[in-house]
């Protein structure tokens, strides 16, 4: 094939690598082309974590390689290539006219400035682009604002029993819920017994292309927060479904009991470790959902582990996108409690005292992950009971986490940690002291506060700043059903405790 005789040109950006990705349907590898590039400004647009960048830049070579193998043209641009423009805009206009295709298909992004820059080439390309919706989610967009339509709140659950009907997922014979129920997650807040170890985790060393990227990085991002060393994610889909394998033979039989569990130095559990590689197109969600429903069907896993590790794909994972896309662009904006405070040095450092911090940022640190309780009840919470900006909060979800794309972390950042948008997302804030964090983890005991005392220099601080938060956030709050006990709770105090209490939490925030 010449440059000339390009028919359709396909664009698959880093976090479309599937083979199966609707701009990829249809190609004839006589006369298509398939475009990768590798560009400045996705690199750069946050400072993401390293090992997330090698990530996407070592699979993005790696599907481009698989694709090769099948014998189709690739485009590649590396980042380092002599001319790179730096921005997807720039890349698809060299490559246009280069090739000279008679149109540009691509696949509908993960991220609304993405999207409008995909909407300005039908402007700025002198050929006809074709933009198809991304059927590797179980929801399509159209199917979720239907859904959404007319209804006065938004919940997950009533949209996950729609999923569960439609995919037949953990749905017996005569349509009803696997176990007679919807939902098992009262049997999933066990704490860790003592000295069970959590099982090793498969990881796969760097081949040759890894090692190449894993340089690259190391070079260019050193300055970004988080170590690039010990890199060991699967970066090809033959190893993205072994690590899913060895998930489900080893973790989801008790991935159920200690789904909210938090243990000093074990940072994964009995999680998935699969958000990265379902986010850019390694693994499908259909096929992990199967997975684990089949383990529950063979008798290797329980209903409480199986309908859990579903219901965060099938429920949270597609109601999260099908918000996003419903709500943007104004949900970036949202600041609900009309938070500002600076996010705290530490949050960069991983140095304080607070040993659940300390901990969940480490670990981010090393491995760019935490699991969804650190996440949410350990620095999401903190940020939301010290009243922290929800701008500054939502940049430092996507610059330190593997599997941060806009779409999946702003829902999760503005509406499920801050409660930015009001309660679209969840119904109350998820405010917590740290009896919370003690029930759950072994952090307390290693820590210099004390999680029992309320008041004073050696008092847990999320203990005062908790009712901090409910105090200044009365008027915005009070009235919500769901907090009417804890403000009761407040209410019921004696006046000199509850000035101890808050004189506890205003001296904290005045030595942060
Ligand atoms: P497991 O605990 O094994 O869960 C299985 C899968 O379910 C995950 O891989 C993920 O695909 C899905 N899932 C679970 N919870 C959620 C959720 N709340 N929303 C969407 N999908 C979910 N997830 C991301 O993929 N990217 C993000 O940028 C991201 N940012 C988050 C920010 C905050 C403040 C919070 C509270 C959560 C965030 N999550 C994000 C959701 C969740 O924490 C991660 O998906 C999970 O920790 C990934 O680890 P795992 O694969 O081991 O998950
Ligand atoms: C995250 C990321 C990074 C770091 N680099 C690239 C890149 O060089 N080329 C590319 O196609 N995609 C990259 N990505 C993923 C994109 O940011 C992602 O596709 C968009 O945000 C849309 O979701
Ligand atoms: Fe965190 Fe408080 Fe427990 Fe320390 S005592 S680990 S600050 S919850």
């Amino acid at each position: 094939m010449t440059d000339a005789s390009v028919r359709a040109l396909r664009l698959v950006l880093g976090d479309q690598l599937t083979e199966s990705l609707s701009s990829l349907q249809g190609l004839d590898s006589t006369v298509d082309a398939v475009l990768m590039v590798e560009v400045a400004d996705e690199t750069d647009y946050v400072r993401h974590h390293p090992q997330k960048i090698v990530l996407v830049l070592a699979a993005m070579r790696h599907f481009a390689a698989s694709l090769r193998d099948r014998g189709i043209r690739v485009e590649y641009v590396t980042l380092d290539a002599p001319g790179n423009s730096g921005s997807f805009s720039g890349e698809i206009a060299r490559a246009v006219e280069r090739l000279k295709p008679e149109r540009v298909i691509v696949t509908e992004p993960g991220e609304w400035r993405v999207l409008e820059m995909m909407r300005d080439w039908r402007e700025t390309l002198d050929v006809p682009v074709e933009i198809r919706s991304d059927d590797r989610f179980l929801c399509s967009l159209g199917e979720f604002a239907r859904w959404a339509d007319g209804r006065k709140q938004l919940r997950m659950e009533y949209f996950y029993r729609e999923m569960r009907r439609k995919t037949g997922l953990l749905m017996d014979v005569d349509g009803n819920p696997e176990g007679g129920a919807w939902n098992f997650d009262s049997q999933n807040r066990k704490n860790l017994p003592k000295g069970l170890r959590p099982p090793q985790r498969l990881r796969f060393p760097p081949d040759a292309v890894t090692e190449e990227v894993i340089s690259l990085v190391s070079e260019r991002f050193a300055d970004h927060f988080g170590r690039v060393d010990g890199f060991g994610y699967a970066v090809t889909r033959q190893d993205a479904l072994r690590a899913l394998r060895a998930f489900v033979t080893d973790c989801l039989p008790s991935f159920g009991d200690y789904q909210d569990a938090m243990k000093q130095d074990s940072p994964f559990l009995y999680h998935g470790l699969v958000s990265a590689y379902l986010n850019i197109g390694l693994l499908l969600p259909l096929e992990v959902c199967r997975a684990a429903e089949q383990a529950y069907l063979a008798g290797q896993a329980p209903l409480n582990a199986v309908e859990g590790f579903v219901r965060q794909i099938l429920g949270w994972r597609e109601y999260v996108r099908g918000l996003y896309w419903l709500k943007m662009p104004d949900y970036a904006a949202t600041n609900f409690l009309n938070a500002t405070r600076d996010l705290p040095d530490f949050y960069w450092s991983g140095e304080t005292g607070l040993n659940c911090l300390a901990q969940s940022i480490r670990q981010t640190r090393d491995h760019a992950y935490a699991h969804h309780i650190q996440r949410l009840m350990v620095t999401g919470c903190f940020a939301l009971l010290i009243g922290a900006d929800p701008v500054q909060v939502n940049r430092w979800y996507m610059e330190v986490y593997i599997d941060a794309f806009e779409w999946v972390e702003l829902p999760n950042t503005h509406g499920m940690a801050l409660f930015a948008d009001g309660g679209i997302m969840a119904s109350k804030p998820y405010a917590a002291s740290g009896k919370y964090i003690d029930r759950m983890s072994d952090y307390c005991r290693n820590c210099r506060y004390d999680v029992k005392q309320n008041t004073g220099p050696d008092a847990c601080p999320f203990n005062a700043l908790y009712w901090r938060f409910l105090e200044n956030n009365r008027a915005l709050l009070s009235r919500n059903p769901r907090m009417g006990m804890p403000y009761r709770t407040w209410a019921k105090m004696a006046e000199d405790k509850r000035a101890a209490i808050l004189q506890t939490a205003d001296a904290f925030l005045d030595r942060l």
